[in-house]
């Protein structure tokens, strides 16, 4: 296996000493050995570590711990190793919600190390991606604070270290553990090389750790301001439509301004459904999609390290289907998302409030009059401040600290949310698929390139992937019904066919044959696999949605979404065309030729393609692609080649990654090659 392939893999770090640190005096503490012994464990049951390259766990360095922690700091640490069990007691009631075991420090120590190493493997290209299952979990201890069961900042300390080791400029931390890493925002407050990215359960500050620091105005000081994004949640319950609108409407449009270099998780699946501490409900498959949401920034260099997550069960199949994702399978379904909470909506807003001047991604969203009612800031009024924020010297914690809601309320709702687990998890099905994607090239045909052309283009890039199928067929019809059979037969995830012109026949036009190619898909598909919702997405140049308008129009199974280019300039304007029609099941968004560049491709993505989609949550995606205006000198700006790919990349995450593909094709096997390498940009399937 050449190196390139290799270094293609996804990182796994484990390691069973994890296991030695517990709370003596509460062995069923919440953060307990189990939760990382049942998450490995479910790794193994998926298959998923023999397609791992694991990664080295190690000790942090004294010289590392002290990157961003106090020599204090470790020394009252390294102390506890050889302290009695009173001594132990009476240290761990300095710190909220903290205990102190003879092995904490040694658990502690290669936790962060490992997390040090992963990082480093990924920016030294050993694997593309990787996930450390560790414990202790990091994000609430700061330069001298042990807090919330974290002792040394796993994702702080890496981040750290990427900068001054490997000079990295940007690095985003992505964290959606359902308490907000307090300790993390702290190092990086006046840093923009960081940009801290949090979605926590708040309540007004009536959730732990009830700091006033972890709503959504703190964004960060100085040179920092704007690099330090809270996103409060303020009731609980919050499910995959909240936080999918929380990606769409500000994580990823400021993640693709910001342009990492390298992205860290701090991966707590404390929000995930069935967890008692966090009471949210983000289903398993989700994280799946968040992970594929987030793959095409940062060249795929994505870092997930462990955080919290109590309920072990949702927790287990939550960094299993992290995992998979990574490895580039595709994202289980989830449910049709729907609208998200009133009260999201009006954090995300203030969120969008308190950021627009410094993320003009955020200033298409209209300007925000402080006075609308639906825009509260509800912040606590200053009487009552005290009584809800913990004041920061406070020094006597019990030392058994209770952690769930056992109202009855919460109670009934945590049984229903457990039985909801239960049946997500033993119905869970996943596609397992041999090959990533089949490519139609029917050498037969003229006008198009040849799938040899394609290969030794792949070769040539070192982009080849023994996950590609080539497929013939004798006529045109045929083909295209042959891919529809892999992509439902779960032979091959995704499928491309190349549309040509056929013949000289100047009276069709291109986009004809390429509507007619989606006909025959359309009809099959309903025919042979009873196929309920088809979305289409259409790119194609000229004024293709006047024509399409007419045969896409019959039913609402079908969503057709163009985002089409005008070849006349003024085409755009005049055309008949209104932009929705049929209930909203027809959607055209008109482009001027030249007006383009990528920042408005991903914008209409985010904004309008991806929420609509995940709503329509369809069971097949055809795209109808081409790319006669890329790279072409005529026009100023068009979004690039590799921008396509990761838009692609994006809609992998619908209709359990069965994507068909019909590229317009005037003998470019340059752009097409582009094209299948941003099926591959993740590792292989196998
Ligand atoms: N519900 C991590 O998840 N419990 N630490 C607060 C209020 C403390 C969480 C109780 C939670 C500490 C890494
Ligand atoms: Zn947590």
């Amino acid at each position: 296996m050449s190196v390139e392939l290799k270094r293609r893999r996804t990182g796994l770090a484990y390691n069973e000493k994890l296991t030695k640190h517990f709370s003596l005096w509460n062995p069923d503490f919440t953060e307990i050995p189990k939760r990382i012994e049942k998450p490995y464990e479910r790794c193994q049951q998926y298959q998923l570590l023999e397609r791992c390259e694991p990664v080295q766990s190690r000790n942090a360095t004294q010289e590392e711990m002290e990157l961003l922690h106090s020599k204090n700091h470790i020394k009252i640490l390294k102390s506890s190793t050889t302290m009695t069990e009173e001594e132990l007691k009476e240290l761990s009631q300095k710190s909220d919600y903290i205990y102190f075991h003879n092995d904490s420090y040694g658990s502690a120590c290669l936790a962060l190390g490992t997390s040090i190493q992963l990082v480093d493997d990924i920016i030294e290209q050993k694997v593309r991606n990787g996930f450390a299952i560790i414990r202790p979990p990091g994000h609430h201890a700061s330069r001298d604070q042990f807090n919330g069961y974290c002792y040394f900042n796993n994702a702080a300390v890496a981040a750290q270290n990427a900068l001054i080791k490997h000079h990295m400029k940007r690095i985003l931390i992505v964290d959606w553990d359902v308490h907000h890493g307090q300790g993390t925002q702290r190092f990086f407050y006046d840093d923009p090389r960081v940009l801290y990215f949090s979605i926590h359960r708040y309540e007004h500050g009536h959730e732990w750790p009830n700091l006033r620091e972890s709503d959504y105005d703190y964004i960060g000081r100085g040179e920092g301001q704007g690099y330090n994004i809270n996103v409060p949640l303020n009731v609980c319950g919050c499910t995959n439509s909240d936080y999918l609108f929380i990606f769409f409407n500000i994580l990823l449009p400021i993640a693709y301004q910001f342009d990492p270099e390298l992205i860290i998780v701090s991966a707590g699946f404390d929000c995930a459904l069935g967890c008692p501490e966090g009471e949210m409900e983000v289903t398993p498959a989700c994280f799946a999609h968040f992970i594929n949401l987030l793959s095409p920034l940062a060249g795929g260099k994505l870092a997930l390290l462990l955080e919290g997550g109590y309920n072990l069960d949702s927790l287990s199949e939550s960094v299993a289907l992290s995992v998979k994702a990574l490895l580039g399978d595709v994202c289980p379904v989830i449910n049709p998302t729907g609208k998200p909470k009133d009260s999201v909506i009006e954090s995300v807003l203030n969120v969008i409030k308190v950021l627009r001047l410094k993320w003009s991604c955020l200033q298409y969203q209209p300007l925000l009059n402080p006075g609308q009612s639906s825009i509260k800031t509800l912040l606590p009024s200053v009487s009552n401040l005290n009584s809800i924020f913990q004041s920061p010297n406070e020094e006597n914690y019990p030392l058994i600290q209770e952690c769930f809601d056992t109202s009855p309320d919460a109670e009934e709702k945590f049984g229903e949310n457990i039985a909801r687990l239960n049946t997500i998890i033993q119905t869970m099905k996943l596609r397992k698929i041999k090959y990533k994607l089949a490519i139609a090239c029917n050498d037969s045909q003229g006008g198009r390139p040849k799938h040899e052309d394609i290969y030794d283009k792949l070769k040539e890039n070192d982009f080849w992937d023994p996950c590609y199928m080539f497929l013939g067929g004798n006529s045109c019809e045929r083909e295209l019904t042959n891919i529809v059979d892999r992509v439902f037969k779960d032979e091959a995830q995704s499928a491309i066919t190349l549309v040509s012109k056929s013949g000289e026949d100047e009276e069709s036009s291109i986009t004809d044959i390429n509507s007619i190619s989606i006909f025959t898909i359309i009809k099959y598909c309903k025919q042979q696999y009873d196929t309920n919702r088809i979305l289409i997405v259409d790119w194609t140049d000229g004024s293709s949605c006047c024509k399409n308008k007419e045969r896409f129009y019959d039913k609402e199974s079908i969503l057709y979404i163009s985002l089409n280019w005008s070849k006349d300039v003024n085409q755009g304007a005049s055309c008949s065309c209104k932009t929705v029609e049929k209930n909203g099941f027809n959607i055209n968004i008109h482009w001027k030729t030249g007006d383009i560049e990528n920042g408005d491709l991903i914008a209409a993505f985010y904004q309008l393609v991806l929420p609509i989609a995940y709503e329509f949550s369809p069971d097949l995606v055809i795209i109808s692609a081409s790319f006669n205006q890329v790279n072409k000198k005529e026009v100023e700006y068009s979004p690039s080649a590799p921008c396509y790919g990761h838009v692609l990349q994006l809609l992998r995450g619908l209709a359990d990654g069965r994507l068909i593909m019909a590229i317009e094709c005037d003998s470019n096997s340059e752009i097409i090659s582009e094209c299948v390498v941003s099926f591959s940009v993740i590792q292989t399937v196998r």
